[in-house]
C-alpha cells in the first residue's frame, strides 16, 4: 500500500517546457524530503494513461489539452471554466487539480517574420492560401501529436476554411519545428506560445482570430490517493504553482533553447531564485 515513504512518480512529456516542469517538481519535492523517481519524454495520451493507471502521481497538464483531447468536451468554455471543467471532470477518475499556474502555453501558427508581410492573423493566412495559384506548396510544420489531436489540425483547417494537401503537413519532433522554421524550410509551422525559440528565432505569430484553441493554463495534476498518502504536497505544489507565469516559464524555456543551459541547472536556479529550495 501506498505510504509515506513511497516514491512520488513525476511525469512529463516530451517537449522543453514539460521536460523543465517536470525536473522543477522532482529536485522541489526531493528538497523537501520526498523520494522521487522522474518518468519524462511522454506523449500527451501515454501520460495521461499512465497517470488514470496509478503510473504517475504527479504531472503537469494544460487545461485545454483535458477538456478537448481527454475529456472530449468540445464546448469553447473562457479559462476559468475550462478549469473549472477538468477539475469537476477528472475528479470522478480519482485525479486532482490543483491550483493553476498563469502559465498559458497555447498553439500557434508561426511564420518567420522576414516572409509574414502583412499577415497577421490566421484569417490572413487561409485567405493567402486561396489566394495562391493552385500549384503553390504550403509546406506547414507540426509534431505528429498536433497532427492527430481533436483540438489540433484537422479541426483548426475546417473552422478557417484552409485547404491542405496531405504533401504539405510536414511532420516532425516538436523541436525540430523551430529549426525549420528558422532555416526557411517550411512556409509555417505550429509552435508552442512559450517556447524560447519563438522570440529567439524571430518568428511572427498569427492570431487565432476566430478563438478556436482553448485556454491551455498548466496545472499540477496529483492522484488523489498520492495527496491521501503525503498530506503536505497539495499546499507544497501550489506554493510551487503560484511562482510560475507565462514570461517566466517563457524565459526559463529559453535559457534551454536559445542559451543551451541544461534542463537540471535552470530547473534548480529558478527553485533557489524563488526560495523554494536554500
Ligand atoms: N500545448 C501546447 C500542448 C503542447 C504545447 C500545451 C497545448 C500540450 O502539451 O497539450
Amino acid at each position: 500500500a501506498a505510504g509515506a515513504d513511497t516514491p512520488v512518480v513525476v511525469g512529463g512529456k516530451n517537449f522543453t517546457e514539460q521536460l523543465i516542469l517536470s525536473s522543477i517538481t522532482a529536485q522541489y519535492l526531493d528538497a523537501l524530503g520526498y523520494r522521487t523517481v522522474l518518468k519524462n519524454g511522454l506523449g500527451s495520451t501515454l501520460m495521461r494513461a499512465a497517470q488514470v493507471s496509478g503510473q504517475l502521481d504527479v504531472v503537469w497538464e494544460y487545461t485545454g489539452t483535458s477538456l478537448i483531447l481527454y475529456n472530449h468536451v468540445n464546448d469553447r468554455l473562457d479559462a476559468a471554466a475550462t478549469y473549472a471543467r477538468v477539475k469537476t471532470l477528472d475528479a470522478a477518475r480519482g485525479l486532482v487539480w490543483l491550483d493553476e499556474s498563469a502559465i498559458n502555453n497555447t498553439y500557434a501558427i508561426a511564420l518567420p517574420r522576414a516572409t509574414a508581410g502583412d499577415m497577421r492573423t490566421l484569417s490572413d493566412l487561409a485567405a493567402r492560401i486561396r489566394r495562391d495559384a493552385p500549384k503553390t506548396r504550403h509546406l506547414i510544420a507540426m509534431d505528429a501529436e498536433f497532427a492527430g489531436r481533436s483540438d489540433g489540425l484537422r479541426p483548426l483547417l475546417k473552422q478557417y476554411g484552409i485547404a491542405l494537401r496531405r504533401r504539405d503537413i510536414k511532420q516532425m519532433d516538436p523541436g525540430l519545428v523551430y529549426t525549420a522554421l528558422k532555416n526557411g524550410q517550411v512556409m509555417a509551422g505550429v509552435v508552442y506560445t512559450t517556447d524560447g525559440r519563438v522570440q529567439g528565432f524571430g518568428l511572427q505569430l498569427l492570431e487565432d482570430d476566430e478563438h478556436y484553441f482553448p485556454a491551455y493554463r498548466a496545472t499540477p495534476v496529483v492522484r488523489q490517493a498520492t495527496l491521501d498518502a503525503h498530506p503536505a504536497l497539495a499546499a507544497q505544489l501550489n506554493a510551487l504553482a503560484a511562482k510560475l507565469d507565462t514570461p517566466t516559464m517563457t524565459a526559463l524555456n529559453a535559457r534551454v533553447d536559445i542559451d543551451q543551459q541544461s534542463i537540471a541547472r535552470v530547473a534548480h536556479d529558478f527553485l533557489r531564485k524563488q526560495q523554494l529550495i536554500s
